[in-house]
C-alpha cells in the first residue's frame, strides 16, 4: 500500500497513528508530497481529485480518501474493530471525539493558509478560529474520560493537540486545561505517537 502523506500533516499523522497502534505501518510505503490549498499537485491530483492528503493507493490500485475512511480501513482489514467500537452508545462517544480532533485540526489547517496571507489576513477568521478551538478544547478538558481506552476519537485528539503544539505553541492551551494536558502527556509517550513527530519538512 502506497501512503501519500505529508510530515507536516496532522491528518496524515492520524492515520499513520492509527496504523502504528495495529502494527501495519511497515506495510505502507510512504510518498512525501507537498500540498497546499492554494495550488495543486500533479502527482496528488492523479489519484486525488480533492487534492488532498493522506491518500491512500492499495495494491491493486484502489484509492482511498480521507483521514477517517483510510482509518477505518485499517481497522477493518488489519485489526478487530478496536479504533471504531461498533457497540453503542461508546461508537457515538467515540466518533464524536473523532470529530472533535478532526475539527480542531482543520482550524489549525485553515489558520494556517489564513495566516499565509500576511497582511490580507483576516482578523475576523483568524480570531474566530482560535474561539471556536478554544471552545472545542474546553468541552474536551470536560470530558477527558471519555479519552481512555485508544480509540480513533483518543488518536485524532492527541494528533490535533500535538498540531496546536506544533504550530500554534503560543496559544498555550495547556492553560486552564489540566486533565487534558496531562491525558495528553501520557498519550504522547505511546511509540506510536513518538514515531510519527511532525517536522518541518513537507
Ligand atoms: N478531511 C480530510 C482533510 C485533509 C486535509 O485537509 N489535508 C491537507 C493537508 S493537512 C491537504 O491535503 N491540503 C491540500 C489542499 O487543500 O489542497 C481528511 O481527513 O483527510
Amino acid at each position: 500500500m502506497k501512503l501519500l502523506w505529508s510530515s507536516r500533516s496532522p491528518f496524515a499523522r492520524k492515520v499513520m497513528v492509527a496504523a502504528h497502534e495495529l502494527g501495519i505501518a511497515d506495510r505502507l510505503t510512504l510518498e512525501r508530497v507537498n500540498v497546499t490549498a492554494r495550488e495543486t499537485n500533479a502527482e496528488v491530483m492523479r489519484a486525488n481529485p480533492l487534492n488532498k492528503i493522506p491518500t491512500l493507493i492499495l495494491d491493486d490500485g484502489t484509492v482511498l480518501i480521507d483521514s477517517p475512511v483510510i482509518a477505518a480501513y485499517f481497522d477493518d482489514a488489519f485489526g478487530r474493530g478496536e479504533l471504531f467500537p461498533r457497540e453503542t452508545p461508546r461508537r457515538w462517544q467515540v466518533a464524536r471525539l473523532h470529530a472533535f480532533g478532526d475539527g480542531i485540526m482543520a482550524f489549525n489547517v485553515a489558520r494556517l493558509g489564513e495566516q499565509s496571507r500576511g497582511e490580507h489576513a483576516s482578523d475576523a477568521f483568524m480570531s474566530a478560529f482560535i474561539a471556536k478551538t478554544g471552545a472545542t478544547l474546553d468541552v474536551l478538558e470536560a470530558e477527558t474520560e471519555n479519552l481512555a481506552p485508544l480509540s480513533i476519537g483518543s488518536i485524532a485528539v492527541a494528533v490535533a493537540l500535538a498540531h496546536l503544539d506544533f504550530r500554534f505553541a503560543a496559544d498555550g492551551w495547556r492553560e486552564r486545561r489540566p486533565k487534558l494536558a496531562e491525558w495528553h502527556a501520557r498519550f504522547a509517550e505511546r511509540p506510536s505517537m513518538q514515531a510519527t513527530i511532525h517536522k518541518e519538512v513537507y
